[in-house]
């Protein structure tokens, strides 16, 4: 006989950057049916709903145990009608038929098919669909114009679908290493992302450069850029001038420094095996996404802060910062509306002390 004051009632936060959520779930089952309507939503530009079921997924991530029982869930946050009827649904039938549903639902897997497509977003995969298009192979023979992203995408799409190991990851950063300190001695890359909070696979591999000298890191994007398509390591890349454009970003991003924050995005070629030559039809190496970022040292704190994630992470910061310090926090400072100014920060840590938060390593991150 099971107790009341046997049964488990878990206390969670509302906002993910007051949780210390780690990678070890103890809820996958769970997760992964709401990060499924999330990515559902999202492709379906229905993104209030995606939020809600990443919050809800971001909840259940950061309990301690494995949830046996709805009453469990009793005061949590972020849990609406629509997420706890789905978490019951497991619980109580091993699986939730809106889940199932939207697993085989022929437009949920075009759409994934097709956005898992280098270069091609929702929208581009909504048309296509409504073109008929529901297949790489359909894709292929419908003469649709493809950009070089997208034509480099479907090239790789096999290597760029398979998992990166953290092992490749170190791979490219040692060969970005490289590229950076040739083209500017005293340069320096951090690995971001996924990978700098501890996950083992990533999507992609991030990396964030920087010179501890202001200024000297201007028009460094091109010429790290043309090292390594010297020697061969890149099969495409783009290269934009600070892109990200957040609608409510407004004063966090300073105008006089928007055109130092370079992205490259790029498909890299690894190279997988030294040994001797492969039989014929094998190949030794693989495509991998890698994304670079440089930023200038008085953002870096930001920088690293922004690009660290999760996304989620990231998006409760700046709720944090906004609604309740009323500052607006991006990836290249910190504002105070009350005071009207920018907040300078050398370190993450200076960031969570401006904010009123406790210090959350990047391990701890993974909303
Ligand atoms: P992954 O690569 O799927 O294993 O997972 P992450 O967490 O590395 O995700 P990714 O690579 O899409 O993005 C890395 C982090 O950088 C992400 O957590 C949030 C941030 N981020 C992504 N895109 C942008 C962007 O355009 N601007 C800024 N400021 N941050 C971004
Ligand atoms: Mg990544």
């Amino acid at each position: 006989q099971i107790d009341e004051a046997e049964v488990v009632a878990f206390s969670v936060p509302s906002y993910a950057c007051l949780r210390r959520t780690t990678l070890d779930n103890h809820n996958p089952v769970l997760t992964d049916a709401l990060s499924l309507l999330a990515e559902n939503a999202e492709l379906s530009d229905e993104d209030g709903r995606g939020v809600a079921f990443r919050r809800a997924a971001a909840v259940l991530k950061a309990l301690p145990e494995p949830v046996t029982g709805v009453t469990q869930l009793r005061g949590l946050p972020c849990l609406g009608g629509h997420s706890l009827r789905v978490i019951r649904d497991i619980l109580e039938n091993g699986a939730s038929s809106e889940v199932e549903f939207t697993k085989q639902s022929e437009r949920f897997k075009a759409l994934k098919v097709l956005t898992d497509i280098f270069g091609v977003g929702a929208k581009t995969a909504e048309r296509w669909i409504r073109d008929g298009i529901h297949s790489l192979h359909q894709l292929q023979e419908s003469g649709q114009t493809l950009n070089r992203a997208q034509q480099a995408g479907l090239e790789h799409y096999d290597d760029l679908k398979q998992p990166v190991t953290k092992a490749e990851a170190d791979a490219i950063g040692e060969i970005v290493e490289e590229a950076v300190v040739s083209v500017l001695p005293g340069a320096q890359i951090t690995l971001i992302g996924g990978f700098r909070r501890g996950k083992l696979t990533g999507h992609d591999v991030d990396f964030l450069i920087t010179h501890p000298e202001e200024g000297r890191e201007v028009g460094l994007m091109p010429k790290v850029v043309s090292w390594l398509e010297s020697q061969g390591f890149l099969l495409y890349q783009k290269t934009t001038r600070n892109s990200y454009l957040e609608a409510k970003d407004g004063p966090a991003r300073p105008a006089s420094n928007m055109d130092r924050f370079e992205r490259c995005f790029s498909i890299f070629k690894l190279v997988t095996d030294e040994g001797p030559k492969p039989a014929s039809g094998h190949r030794r190496w693989r495509a991998v996404r890698v994304d670079l970022v440089v930023s200038p040292i008085s953002q870096f704190a930001f920088a690293l802060l922004g690009w660290t994630g999760s996304k989620l992470f990231e998006r409760e910061l700046r709720r944090w910062a906004g609604h309740e310090k009323a500052m607006s926090l991006s990836s290249h400072a910190l504002y105070d509306n009350k005071q009207g100014r920018y907040l300078k920060a050398t370190s993450e840590e200076e960031i969570f002390t401006y904010l009123g938060l406790e210090y959350i390593p990047p391990s701890e991150r993974n909303a």
